[in-house]
């Protein structure tokens, strides 16, 4: 097997990307080995094969696969005698609702909050497109503007999570006592935050956190291994 994982990369090289951590964590669920290449925003559209927009980009013996879900289908797929991803149809289909879940309630308000301090760790090749991009993507506000009310945004951030908070109160997982792909789509953000913002989404005592610490010890700490502020 080779496999090559295409992944954002900071200015010094740390990995970030709340989409790249998904494929990251399932690769080393199932197991596999795989060789990453760092890759700046300004570098996605020349990654072999080509036509790529976003990153995670993974490249399965020759097979060039974006999108992170559509990598994990892939996974799953052609790798059946791994630990399983989803456990089965049922938990798929129920990992796609966290997803998309995740995505309204801890990308787009962490985004908010950390914006900035993205923008500070990015490669000097990647700051003018991502400013510009994300700028634009904030309805014209700079991203000092935006990140500077974190403070404020922070109490209904952490009053959203309450689902999250009541199930891993209860089970160690989402999926119950084992992780699965589920979890994985909840770290990434978590992950993005932790890697590149020392600003702390989750008080210490949050159930939240607890779930996330699980997480970061999964596969010989390799989320927690990974450079970041806390
Ligand atoms: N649906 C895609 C989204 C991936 C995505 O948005 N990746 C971001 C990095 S986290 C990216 O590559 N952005 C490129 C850009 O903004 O130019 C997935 O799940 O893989």
């Amino acid at each position: 097997v080779s496999l090559t994982l295409y992944d954002l990369a900071a200015a010094d090289g740390r990995r970030f990307s709340p989409n790249c951590w998904r494929t990251t964590m399932a690769l080393a669920h199932m197991g596999l080995a795989w060789e990453f290449r760092p890759t700046l925003f300004t570098e996605i559209a020349a990654i072999p094969g080509g036509g790529q927009k976003t990153v995670p980009v993974l490249d399965d013996d020759g097979t060039v696969i974006g999108d992170s879900w559509t990598i994990a289908e892939h996974l799953e797929a052609r790798y059946p005698e791994r630990p399983s991803l989803f456990g089965g149809e049922t938990g798929k289909r129920l990992a796609w609702f966290v997803q998309q879940w995740a995505i309204a309630q801890l990308h787009t308000p962490i985004f908010g909050m950390i914006v900035a301090d993205i923008h500070d760790r990015l490669a000097p090749a990647d700051q003018p497109y991502f400013r510009a991009s994300r700028e634009k993507r904030l309805g014209g506000r700079t991203l000092e503007a935006v990140q500077a009310e974190r403070e404020t945004a922070l109490p209904a951030f952490r009053a959203a999570l309450a689902p999250l908070r009541l199930t891993v109160e209860s089970q160690a997982f989402l999926g119950g006592a084992a992780p699965s792909y589920a979890d994985y789509v909840v770290l990434g953000p978590f992950q993005w935050a932790r890697t590149m913002s020392p600003f702390r989404l989750l008080a210490e005592d949050d159930a939240v956190a607890a779930w996330l610490g699980r997480c970061l010890d999964l596969y010989d700490g390799r989320a927690r291994r990974a450079p970041a502020f806390y």
